[in-house]
């Protein structure tokens, strides 16, 4: 696909997307959310893996503030549930492993959409800053969602509310990301374990995605019945069987994703 903000690639089953607007930390204009949407929706028709990462030296600085010409037609409300909501609904439905490769800065949205990544992978000088509070506004693009649940309410008030930038070796101690690397090594790390992704069962992985997001809201009733039909369509797949042969004749198993 063709685009003006990102990078679009396609690489051994991978697709990966890299925020392109370099002179300003990759913030987000309104074509940059449009297309953001779109490579969420492209990505499973053109690989079974994505990456999302940014183009220099940070990852995503969120708003692009210059955008902000006149205060008297901003709509925030609007600009929300048209523009940056159906990004974090179009990442959280795209049933792809998504893998965030974060290196530099990701503060206020930019965090945000990071974070709402399956697997998040920063380099060691990366950042995360829930910026909204130094400029009178409040998480959003999923972060009153996504904080208390990573982290907790007292680490998610406390990112909030000070808006200072949690170093990526504290986003890692706290549970809010899954690894640190060294700046060097991020992009052949996350290429790595994308790769992997994308030879793995692919329907199993959408399923546990499916599993693991519906869990916050509900009972144990209701999980445990989730669970088992999610599970009755994963040992429907050809995957299942070949990983369950593969064990069974000591070989590695081919997946194909379905
Ligand atoms: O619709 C709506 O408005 C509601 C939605 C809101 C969603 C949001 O995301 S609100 C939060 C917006 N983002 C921020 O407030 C973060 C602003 N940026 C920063 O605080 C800092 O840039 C960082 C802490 C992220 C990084 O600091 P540092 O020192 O590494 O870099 P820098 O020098 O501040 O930035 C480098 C350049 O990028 C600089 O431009 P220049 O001077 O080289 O020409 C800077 O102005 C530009 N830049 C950084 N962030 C933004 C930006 N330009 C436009 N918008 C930005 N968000």
């Amino acid at each position: 696909m063709a685009f003006e903000t990102l990078e679009y690639e396609i690489t051994d089953g991978v697709v990966t997307v890299t925020l392109n607007r370099p002179d300003n930390l990759n913030s987000m204009n309104a074509l940059m959310r449009r297309e953001l949407v779109a490579a969420f929706r492209q990505a499973p028709e053109d690989g079974r893996a994505m990456v999302l990462t940014g183009k220099g030296r940070g990852f995503c600085a969120g708003q692009d503030l210059g955008d902000v010409t006149s205060f008297d037609e901003l709509d925030l409300e609007r600009t929300l549930r048209e523009e940056y909501d159906p990004i974090l609904k179009a990442l959280r439905e795209c049933p792809i492993p998504v893998i965030a490769a974060i290196n530099g800065p990701a503060a206020g949205a930019g965090a945000n959409l990071a974070l709402g990544a399956d697997i998040v992978v920063a380099a060691r000088s990366a950042s995360f800053l829930e910026a909204f509070a130094r400029i009178g506004l409040i998480p959003d693009a999923g972060g009153t969602y996504l904080l208390p649940r990573l982290v907790g309410r007292a680490r998610a008030l406390g990112m909030s509310l000070l808006a200072e930038p949690l170093t990526a070796d504290k986003a890692a101690e706290w549970g809010l990301i899954w690894e640190v690397v060294e700046d060097d090594q991020l992009a052949e790390h996350v290429a790595k374990m994308a790769r992997k992704l994308a030879n793995g069962p692919t329907a199993a992985y959408r399923l546990i995605k499916q599993a693991l997001a519906a869990s916050p809201a509900n009972d144990i009733e209701t999980q445990l019945a989730l669970e088992a039909s999610l599970q009755g369509e994963a040992g429907q797949t050809r995957d299942f069987k070949e990983g369950v042969m593969a064990f069974l004749e000591k070989r590695k198993p081919s997946y194909e994703g379905r």
